[in-house]
């Protein structure tokens, strides 16, 4: 059997779904504390979200809503000023409201754990919302199962540039076909495909008409024993079993062979 040398997850929308109930409320609130008059409904949102990171999409938002009294030498200062207070409101969240991770990543990661398979992150979001994220869904010590975190603290060229992919994989020591990447948005797959790797989606609601060619595999979620994923396409979806309820470490090797 060929098992991948390593597994690299996006974040945001792949390990839990983060953006309509964490994300976008922190923005929200980050905007209300601020005085500004800006609100991103569920719709509004999941229009932005084609525009990657939080500062980008608050400065592509403010070319149509101004903000009044702003002066143009003053907008950098702003932008970072409001994405500390959105990230600080998004952390401090997860201490009392719970993002649950996808179905089947909790069982994922502790099996590609216990079997020595290398593990990465590669996003364009903040260290801060990923490690907050892994140690309140699988405790703190999650951390340090993977070997590369790769985020825009490190990254400031956001998907779907490929660059954080680019240096996740020069830092694994691993070239692309070594590795299987996990996403779940147009953007994201424009980065994994762009460094050459081979990429499972798994679709949300915000992304579900997505364009996914060059996919190896769409589904639904990895699927949990009793509540079955579902194969929506990709270029290896006739390798997976007609009676495949989950994936683990077999299921995504034989995709490899
Ligand atoms: C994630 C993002 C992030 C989050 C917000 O994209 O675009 O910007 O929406 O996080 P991906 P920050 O899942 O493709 O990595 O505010 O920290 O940027
Ligand atoms: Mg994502």
């Amino acid at each position: 059997m060929v098992f991948p040398e390593a597994l690299i997850f996006d974040v945001d929308g792949t390990l839990a779904d983060t953006e309509r109930d964490g994300h976008r409320p922190a923005f929200n609130q980050a905007f209300s504390d601020a005085g500004i008059s800006w609100h991103w409904d569920v719709e509004t949102y999941g229009k932005l979200l084609r525009i990657s990171g939080g500062k980008e999409r608050m400065r592509h938002y403010m070319l149509d809503n101004p903000v009044d009294g702003l002066q143009a030498h003053e907008i950098d200062g702003f932008i970072v000023n409001l994405h500390v207070a959105k990230t600080r409101i998004y952390v401090d969240m997860f201490a009392n409201n719970q993002i649950l991770l996808r179905p089947g990543i909790e069982r994922l990661l502790k099996e590609l754990n216990q079997q020595d398979i290398r593990l990465a992150i590669a996003t364009t979001t903040t260290r801060d919302n990923v490690d907050v994220l892994l140690s309140s869904t699988l405790g703190d010590e999650s951390l340090a199962w993977f070997e590369v975190i790769a985020t825009a603290n490190e990254i400031s060229d956001k998907k779907p540039s490929s660059a954080v992919y680019d240096y996740t994989l020069e830092l694994l020591g691993l070239k692309a076909n070594q590795c299987l990447a996990f996403e779940d948005s147009r953007n994201g797959i424009v980065a994994a495909l762009g460094a050459d790797l081979n990429t499972i989606i798994t679709v949300n609601d915000y992304t579900q008409e997505d364009d996914f060619s060059g996919a190896m595999l769409i589904v639904d979620q990895l699927g949990e024993p009793g509540k079955p994923c579902s194969v929506l396409g990709g270029w290896a979806a006739e390798k997976v079993p007609a009676d495949l309820e989950y994936f683990d470490l077999k299921g995504l090797s034989e995709l490899m062979k």
